[in-house]
């Protein structure tokens, strides 16, 4: 995650300022996945969730048995902030309104932060209460890419069209592996911590530097009237209109 990083802000340096804030997103996407990757891996970021499991018999009292699992909460701290700036990554390259793109981004944290909540749930009832809670959230994120990009982008050149389809739909692929781990890991108890560890490792490596590079190589080689952001994200405020010395150069 920092090598992506430092690569990706190298890469920001060489691009036109047009198409700059697809590498700032996708830069900071990384680097917030190192702190989190780093604090973890030093110990930092982790809780216990203890909760008791209950054993019916026939002729004795029932048996309970508390356990403690680790919770690696720094992920969903690192999450609450990676996976908006992901979903800005592809509202961008999609044209989503801004009234869609809020939609999308408060459902997402909606999301992450009522995940973490099912994450230290004590009993069944609240866990998976929150989990559903999380999922309905995710639908929202789901139906905003596939359906309103999908509109959005269907204004744009047919290369970005097929660019959209094809991301979105890798993300929609990798984005739905999360509550399944989840369901088996955190919620479902089917696999150890360890396993979780793994898991989750391979799809943040899909999710956020492979989705990144892809991105970023297919944006840069994509001819200049392809999606550019204009305006404010490249000029800032108050210059409409005014003529930038080295506008040609400088990009
Ligand atoms: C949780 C559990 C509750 C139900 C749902 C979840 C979805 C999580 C997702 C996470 C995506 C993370 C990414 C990280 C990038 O590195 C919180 C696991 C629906 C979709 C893309």
């Amino acid at each position: 995650m920092a090598i992506s990083s430092l690569v990706i802000y190298g890469l920001a340096f060489r691009v036109p300022v047009q198409k700059r804030l697809f590498h700032v997103l996708t830069a900071f996407i990384t680097t917030f996945a190192f702190l989190s990757y780093f604090a973890l891996a030093t110990g930092d970021g982790i809780s216990f969730n203890t909760y008791t499991v209950t054993e019916s018999h026939k002729r004795v009292p029932d048996t309970h048995q508390t356990y403690k699992r680790e919770v690696y909460w720094a992920r969903y701290v690192d999450w609450s902030i990676t996976t908006p700036l992901l979903l800005l990554d592809l509202a961008l390259l999609a044209g989503l309104s801004g009234a869609n793109i809020l939609v999308a981004v408060v459902a997402d944290i909606i999301m992450i932060l009522t995940g973490l909540f099912a994450a230290f749930g004590t009993k069944g009832s609240q866990t998976w209460g929150w989990y559903a809670i999380a999922c309905i959230a995710y639908l929202v994120v789901v139906y905003q890419l596939a359906f309103n990009g999908r509109q959005a982008v269907a204004a744009k050149d047919s290369k970005t069209k097929a660019f959209y389809a094809s991301i979105a739909g890798f993300t929609l692929v990798v984005w739905t592996l999360y509550p399944i781990i989840w369901g088996l890991s955190e919620g479902g108890h089917v696999i150890n911590v360890d396993s979780e560890i793994v898991a989750y490792a391979v799809l943040d490596i899909l999710a956020k530097p492979v989705f990144g590079f892809w991105l970023l190589f297919t944006h840069d080689s994509m001819s200049s009237t392809t999606p550019s952001l204009e305006g404010f994200w490249s000029q800032g405020f108050g210059s409409q209109g005014t003529l930038r010395v080295g506008d040609d150069d400088d990009a």
